[in-house]
């Protein structure tokens, strides 16, 4: 069994989607709380673990793998949460792309204007609003008729989404009016193993507060 490390920050939904993986799979690791607020990013030794200087990243065996997605593909693989088919596993690939290119809008909502890196007046801000609200839009339509994102089966494509989607209310998003959504959100939560340990944003989560990659 290969050393699990995983730097992981609290608050953060990327690093919440590869904590519930790991609860599912029961898989043995160890923490390492990095707060991206206060510098645990910027140091010298992170840069070798990141680059990028972001979180989640699993240490293997002493090997670095940054990207929340990539993480779930690695850890998934050979397991029932990420099916076997060809055409299931393409299809894997669309909604942990769709949950980068447009839940991510989801994200940035929750994120940015509270944190002082973007203006709440900011015209940037309504962009970001009706780009997460059409990927809501989309996600309610695709699971009108479906229980989950691919083959009707809880995978890794459903993790991966979940953690921002479940957020949405916090950016101002409510989910009243998206009723598949809102049964599919529970759905997940009734995984067996399922364990969402996110932490509320701390008022250091600030431009000018803490220190991190925004300044
Ligand atoms: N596409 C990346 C995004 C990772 C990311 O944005 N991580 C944030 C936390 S959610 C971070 O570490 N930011 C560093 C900082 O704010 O200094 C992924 O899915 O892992």
């Amino acid at each position: 069994v290969p050393h699990l490390r995983l730097y992981t920050y609290g608050p953060s939904p990327n690093c919440l989607k590869v904590r519930v993986l790991l609860a599912h799979l029961d898989l043995a690791y160890e923490q390492v709380e990095t707060n991206i607020f206060g510098g645990d990013t910027l140091t010298g030794a992170y840069g070798a673990v990141n680059p990028a200087r972001q979180t989640p990243v699993l240490e293997v065996d002493g090997e670095h793998l940054p990207q929340s997605n990539a993480i779930l593909w690695y850890l998934a693989d050979g397991t029932h949460y990420l099916p076997e088919r060809p055409f299931e596993r393409a299809s894997v690939v669309r909604w942990l792309l769709f949950e980068q290119e447009r839940v991510s809008e989801i994200a940035a909502l929750r994120f940015r204007p509270q944190a002082g890196v973007l203006a709440p007046e900011d015209p940037a801000v309504e962009g970001l609003r009706s780009g997460a609200e059409r990927a809501l839009e989309l996600l309610e339509r695709h699971l009108e008729s479906r229980i989950f994102l691919v083959g009707d089966v809880y995978s890794i494509a459903d993790i991966a989404n979940y953690g921002y989607v479940h957020v949405a209310p916090e950016a101002g998003m409510e989910l009243d009016d998206r009723p598949a959504v809102r049964a599919w959100l529970e759905r997940v939560e009734a995984q067996p193993g399922f364990v969402n340990d996110l932490v509320p944003l701390p008022a250091d989560a600030r431009v000018g507060r803490g220190l991190s990659i925004y300044g």
